[in-house]
């Protein structure tokens, strides 16, 4: 048997850490042969309502877990993770600056960059799923300067899940048969989702998705914006944002990096920019990639056309102004 492997969430008392942590103890992260120890962190004013998850979570008598840790203490909670999934964080509050509440989350990054740093496992991989998530990411890099940069990513596979669900409805088709959608740079309403390059699976043979859809001015216009405000549109509905699509997502996101992505098939992740694309090196920007033996490479060669171009390049804009607001909360 597997020897367990030890996961990290932060923020697990909130929405999203209560839809993650059974999905986790299922082997939808992991895989099904995969043992796991659930390390939970969260902060005091929560510890009660965290100590209840880690009742429901023994009560679930999950199989493959093999032990659960509930703590307040971020040192406990970085011990020897392999995996860590960064959904803590401080939310946006109405009425206030965006400088304070990215000065409030650099503090949080800073120090969690540290303790992981000291703590975890020497190849754990670093997931963040707190906005903003790019940022956040970036600032746990820098602060954490031992850990491989490639072993440091946030998540956008919400957004690369939610525009193949876009085209899937469109098409009237199963979302398994699209594919190659890509999300480019920040989680952000900036972002810009591609389907230039995706295509469905028809009766065995791979067409491009903008040759199905057959109408072009949806595709850059509505599409696009139905992806870009999906957050906003949860929210309107359930009164609360999304949770467990972003569970799914982030449990996605770590299984294609560890197990790796289906021959032919790429994900967006946001991934330490090489320059690839044009793309300024040293921001978080979300990327295509393939991921084989627990390593992500970003897809190459693909043809970008002035339509992508302007959009790429916008988005990039915002993360390097986010990156200066952050710099300047360091001060
Ligand atoms: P909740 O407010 O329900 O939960 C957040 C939890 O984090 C709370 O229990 C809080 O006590 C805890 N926390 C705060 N500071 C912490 C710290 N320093 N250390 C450990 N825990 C801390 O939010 P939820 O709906 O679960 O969303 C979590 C984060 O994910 C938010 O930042 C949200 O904006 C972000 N999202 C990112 C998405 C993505 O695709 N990248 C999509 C979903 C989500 O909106």
């Amino acid at each position: 048997a597997n020897a367990p492997l030890r996961v990290l969430v932060t923020g697990a008392a909130g929405q999203i850490g209560y839809a993650i942590v059974p999905m986790i103890a299922r082997g939808v992260m992991l895989g099904p042969d995969q043992p796991v120890i659930l390390h939970m962190l969260d902060i005091e004013p929560a510890a009660e309502a965290l100590n209840g998850v880690k009742m429901e979570m023994i009560d679930a008598a999950f199989p493959l877990l093999k032990g659960v840790i509930a703590t307040t203490d971020v040192v406990e909670a970085c011990m020897g993770v392999n995996v860590a999934v960064m959904v803590g964080g401080f939310p946006r509050k109405e009425g206030m600056e965006r400088k304070d509440v990215m000065s409030k989350n650099v503090s949080i990054y800073k120090a969690q960059a540290s303790a992981l740093e000291k703590h975890a496992a020497a190849d754990c991989k670093v997931l963040v799923v707190a906005n903003p998530a790019n940022t956040n990411a970036l600032i746990l890099k820098e602060f954490a300067p031992s850990i491989p940069e490639k072993n440091i990513t946030c998540l956008t596979r919400l957004d690369h899940n939610r525009a193949l669900g876009q085209i899937s409805e469109r098409l009237d088709v199963p979302v398994s048969d699209v594919k190659n959608v890509i999300i480019w740079g920040n989680h952000s309403s900036t972002q810009y989702p591609d389907v230039n390059h995706a295509t469905v699976t028809t009766s065995g043979r791979e067409k491009p998705v903008r040759e199905l859809v057959a109408d072009d001015q949806w595709l850059n216009t509505e599409f696009i914006t139905t992806v870009q405000q999906r957050g906003a549109a949860i929210i309107k509905a359930r009164k609360m944002s999304s949770a467990l699509s972003a569970a799914g997502a982030a449990c996605d996101h770590i299984r294609d990096w560890v197990l790796g992505t289906p021959k032919g098939t790429w994900v967006s992740m946001g991934v330490y920019s090489d320059g690839s694309y044009g793309i300024q090196p040293g921001l978080i920007y979300s990327f295509p990639v393939t991921c084989e033996k627990g390593n992500w490479s970003i897809v190459q060669g693909l043809k970008i056309d002035e339509f992508s171009r302007a959009k790429m390049d916008a988005t990039a804009k915002e993360l390097t102004e986010e990156k200066s607001l952050a710099y300047s909360c360091l001060n």
